[in-house]
């Protein structure tokens, strides 16, 4: 049974509820946000903090933040990640396939910043036993357009103490707590002892969170991604974010895909980029 409806969500802002055979979702127009994916049965797979805001020009704390045009804080640039995570977004088409798969197609209207709609940006989610986002920016002015993005994922753990995070070993990172100095990654499974804000650079590759709380192995695949993100802000950082429960970061990890740093894009006149994940779980035995 498939069933797609539109509610008045939290801060009263349009929300998009979903419902397949295998799981339920949620996706604000603001900020083309998913804020929830559930399998039946299953834990959600995306965290939400109790505390975010849900206003006009306010991030959402949790689910998918798309970050875009830019990653962090350039000096030239006003805020931090972008702006595409506080615009509300255009619904433009909703499809069930035949499997019983939605797919909610979404537009991000013109700004001055994409040269007034000439750089065409498209989100697509897909909903069905896994949960899959695109980010799709298409060129069509006379000139490159440079670019970061980032698909900011929130992922629901049970206890981050009982969470490793596999498929970075040997990979070069950039330590957004030390400098931003180049290191490389030497574990074949990242624990979590403290805060952890580390940007993978170069690695195309999938990889997993397993929970040994929730029973369950979380995994990332991406496509035209070469960076990961993992974040996770511990105790002190956690305190600091107004719309952040202090002790949230026991239940969430971030696992972010995009093309950030030296791996941002360069889009020539004409040309489309896309950036897709695919996220799924598995139960351990
Ligand atoms: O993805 C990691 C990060 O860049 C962290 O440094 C932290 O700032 C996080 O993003 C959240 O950023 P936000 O602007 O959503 O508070």
């Amino acid at each position: 049974m498939t069933f797609v409806a539109f509610h008045t969500g939290a801060g009263g802002l349009p929300k998009l509820a979903v419902t397949t055979v295998w799981s339920t979702a949620e996706i604000y127009l603001h900020g083309a946000h998913v804020t929830r994916f559930q399998k039946l049965g299953e834990p959600p797979l995306l965290f939400l903090s109790e505390q975010s805001r849900f206003e006009a020009n306010a991030p959402i704390r949790g689910g998918i933040p798309i970050i875009f045009p830019w990653f962090g804080k350039p000096a030239d640039k006003p805020g931090q990640h972008g702006f595409a995570r506080h615009c509300s977004w255009t619904l433009k088409e909703i499809t069930t396939a035949a499997t019983g798969i939605v797919t909610v197609r979404l537009v991000l209207p013109p700004a001055p910043e994409l040269r007034a709609g000439e750089i065409a940006v498209e989100y697509v989610v897909t909903i069905g036993d896994a949960l899959g986002a695109e980010l799709i920016v298409a060129n069509h002015s006379a000139a490159a357009f440079d670019f970061e993005s980032c698909l900011h994922t929130y992922f629901a753990v049970g206890d981050i103490d009982a969470v490793s995070i596999t498929g970075l070993e040997g990979v070069d990172y950039l330590d957004s707590l030390d400098g931003h100095q180049p290191k490389t990654e030497a574990n074949a499974a990242i624990r979590f002892v403290g805060e952890v804000d580390r940007t993978y650079l170069n690695t195309p590759h999938p990889v997993e969170i397993r929970d040994e709380s929730l029973r369950r192995t979380v995994r990332v695949e991406k496509q035209n991604s070469a960076s990961t993100v993992v974040w996770n802000p511990w105790i002190a950082k956690s305190k600091a974010m107004p719309d952040f429960g202090n002790e949230e970061y026991q239940r969430m990890v971030c696992v972010e895909s995009g093309n950030v740093a030296e791996n941002q894009i360069t889009l020539a006149p004409g040309q489309t980029d896309s950036l897709k994940v695919n996220l799924s779980t598995e139960g351990l035995p």
